[in-house]
């Protein structure tokens, strides 16, 4: 009963927040999870959670945060679906007194617009792929193609970077295309048979996606080309879906990044901390990233977080 009575008061607090979520959309399978878990995280707090999809455009964004400003949130979590154009609808929030948490994303605006951003490092997950590359390929020569993400997004930007970073100095390795697939399936599909094409798919020796669904949509195309992905192309992405998992433990992809789904869990951690007794959160929650290879047991791990519901 004691212990009852001591967390009352906070588990009081918990239920009586609202936090609206503005989401990018659904263009990834990552993305899809990263949905539910916030949905579950905001559930299992007794969080009310307002959630707006913006289809993609950040218009929407900027529209569901204003309504969110006009409802009187507690609290608003943004995954922002390009790095530039926030500053005005934040200050907005902070003139309201409404704290902003980025999600997986990052923005180019002063840092006192916002409480703190929970993202990977973005950079970082471009130079684990670049460097793996460069194990991989010794000192053969590797025509690259990469399929970026969202032109304009902070993944895009810094994974590219990251990756140029990891091959740098090594120039048997070299980039030959380089084109968005906007972090879908459907396009890293369509994107990559236009690269088999103009390059003819025996002069492609690797394909870095900045994810795993493009990755996926372009294994399509490699086995339409009749080419063997995984082996006569090599392929590196990031996120560790299911579906990555999967593909390399089929032989047909090499190596991805993982990102974890759970960037609410941090987020909240932070929210409810600073609603509750004004404790300020370092500017950014870092969350990890691992690699896996054909060295994993992939076919446990894509079991296990099939079993998790991604
Ligand atoms: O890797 C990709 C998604 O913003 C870091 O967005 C995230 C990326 C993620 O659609 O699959």
């Amino acid at each position: 009963l004691a212990s009852t009575l001591a967390i009352a008061p906070i588990a009081a607090m918990a239920a009586d927040l609202t936090i609206g979520f503005s989401q990018i959309g659904s263009e990834s399978g990552w993305r899809a999870a990263e949905t539910t878990v916030t949905k579950q995280e905001a559930e299992k707090r007794g969080i009310d959670l307002k959630f707006a999809d913006a289809q993609q455009k950040q218009e929407n964004q900027i529209k569901a945060i204003r309504s969110f400003i006009a409802q009187g949130v507690d609290a608003i979590l943004v995954a922002p679906v390009v790095a530039t154009g926030w500053d005005e609808v934040l200050e907005e929030a902070k003139d309201a007194d409404i704290p902003v948490v980025l999600l997986d994303r990052t923005v180019d605006a002063d840092k006192s617009l916002y409480l703190t951003a929970v993202t990977s490092d973005l950079v970082h997950e471009g130079r684990v792929a670049g460097e793996w590359l460069v194990s991989e390929m010794g000192d053969q020569d590797c025509r690259i193609v990469e399929l970026q993400g969202t032109t304009g997004s902070s993944p895009a930007i810094d994974r590219k970077k990251g990756f140029e970073e990891g091959i740098a100095g090594h120039d048997n390795l070299q980039i030959v295309r380089s084109q968005t697939g906007d972090f879908t399936r459907a396009q890293g599909k369509v994107v990559m048979e236009s690269f088999l094409k103009a390059e003819g798919g025996e002069n492609i020796c690797a394909l870095y996606a900045h994810n795993d669904d493009m990755a996926v949509g372009a294994i399509q195309a490699i086995k339409e080309a009749g080419l063997k992905p995984g082996e006569d192309i090599k392929i590196v992405a990031i996120d560790a879906v299911p579906d990555a998992h999967k593909a390399i433990a089929e032989g047909e992809m090499n190596a991805t990044i993982e990102l974890t789904p759970n960037m609410a869990g941090p987020a909240l951690d932070a929210l409810e901390a600073y609603l509750a007794s004004g404790t300020e959160p370092e500017k950014w929650i870092q969350t990890e990233s691992k690699l896996f290879t054909s060295e994993d047991d992939n076919q446990a791990i894509y079991d296990m977080k099939k079993d998790l519901g991604y």
